[in-house]
């Protein structure tokens, strides 16, 4: 199966509001697939579609150390916020940036699983942080996004070196 191209921040592809699967039909299973196989591929713990420039609310999440536990989440809703927690957050779309976000520590997700059945599941810790991080992206959000207009500008010019190197 392909492995699907990661945009990079701050491509502006990576700001487009995705929109709500309407149908789970063999399309959206091929590419929550695809997105398993590039999310492995990359080492990544989620992957939004918005991030292989699919602006439709798919997302998938393995947080198991065995890899083995892929989870799909279509038109992720968080219905339920509580507490706190700060963590160090990456992200495959800005690559070698680390930094630390607030977020929920506890949520409630409602989503449809890839029978078209409704769902809700209640996280917490790793997988809260990632369905919030994992969700800011269908909403055209990346992780900078929530540190300072310094931090942003410093990401930005780090960012532009790496890729006149790597050029
Ligand atoms: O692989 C990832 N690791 C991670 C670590 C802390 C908080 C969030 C994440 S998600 C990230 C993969 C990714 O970019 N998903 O959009
Ligand atoms: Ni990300």
């Amino acid at each position: 199966m392909p492995l699907l191209p990661i945009l990079r921040f701050p491509d502006p592809r990576l700001k487009k509001i995705a929109s709500p699967v309407a149908q789970i039909d063999d399309q959206v299973r091929k590419l929550a697939a695809d997105m398993g196989e590039t999310m492995y591929e990359a080492s990544g713990i989620g992957l939004a579609a918005t991030q292989v420039d699919v602006h439709r609310r798919v997302v998938v999440i393995d947080v198991s150390e065995e890899r083995q536990q892929l989870r799909v989440f279509i038109n992720p809703k968080l219905t339920r916020c509580e507490g706190v927690q700060a963590g160090e957050e990456g992200c495959l779309s800005v690559p070698g940036i680390y930094d630390t976000v607030e977020r929920a520590e506890r949520v409630t997700v409602a989503y449809l699983d890839l029978d078209g059945q409704s769902q809700t599941l209640e996280a917490e810790g790793l997988l809260a942080v990632c369905l919030q991080h994992e969700i800011d992206h269908l909403d055209g959000k990346v992780f900078v996004d929530h540190l300072s207009q310094l931090k942003q500008s410093r990401i930005k010019a780090k960012l532009a070196k790496q890729a006149r190197v790597t050029a």
